[in-house]
């Protein structure tokens, strides 16, 4: 997969990431779960894409956010994951749709489409394989408590 997505165009991303099955031990190297936070932890990286294995423990949630102008996949490795979509209108932030992703399962975001939140909901831990391209070095995130967006720097847990 890495092979194929380093040679070939972005506009073939989403026929590779369909495409290729990868077996559930080739993400053992990459496994890391932490208490305090989902983690991210790279299993590539060049210029035009990223690959990274997301691992959350039981009900852990991102903050809203978006993409950083970037192309998104997710595909569901282990357990459930719920994606709230929502846009910002002058009243604010408003949720405009709730989906669940299964195991194989594959969403894809980019900024135009809004912001978005994913949550473990499994019950257990989950794994979810991100495919950006570019890579996202910063995005936008909505702090609740200041009810106002800020730009986060991204950095992986493990790499
Ligand atoms: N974009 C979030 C991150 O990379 C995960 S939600 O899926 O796009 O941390
Ligand atoms: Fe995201």
């Amino acid at each position: 997969m890495i092979a194929a997505l380093s040679k070939n165009h972005q506009s073939t991303y989403n026929q590779i990431i369909r495409s290729v099955a990868i077996p559930l031990e080739n993400f053992q190297d990459y496994c890391f779960w932490s208490s305090s936070s989902y983690t991210r932890n790279c299993i590539f990286e060049n210029e035009k894409f990223e690959l990274i294995l997301l691992c959350w423990e039981k009900d852990q949630k991102t903050p809203i956010h978006d993409h950083g102008g970037e192309q998104c996949w997710v595909k569901v490795i282990e357990g459930s994951l719920e994606e709230t979509l929502y846009k910002e209108e002058s009243s604010g932030l408003t949720a405009v749709n709730t989906s669940v992703s299964l195991q194989g399962d594959i969403s894809y975001m980019i900024d135009f489409m809004g912001y978005h939140t994913l949550e473990n909901i499994s019950g257990h831990r989950a794994m979810s394989l991100h495919l950006y391209a570019k890579p996202i070095k910063k995005c936008n995130v909505f702090d609740d408590q200041k009810q106002a967006f800020s730009t986060k720097t991204l950095s992986f847990d493990t790499v």
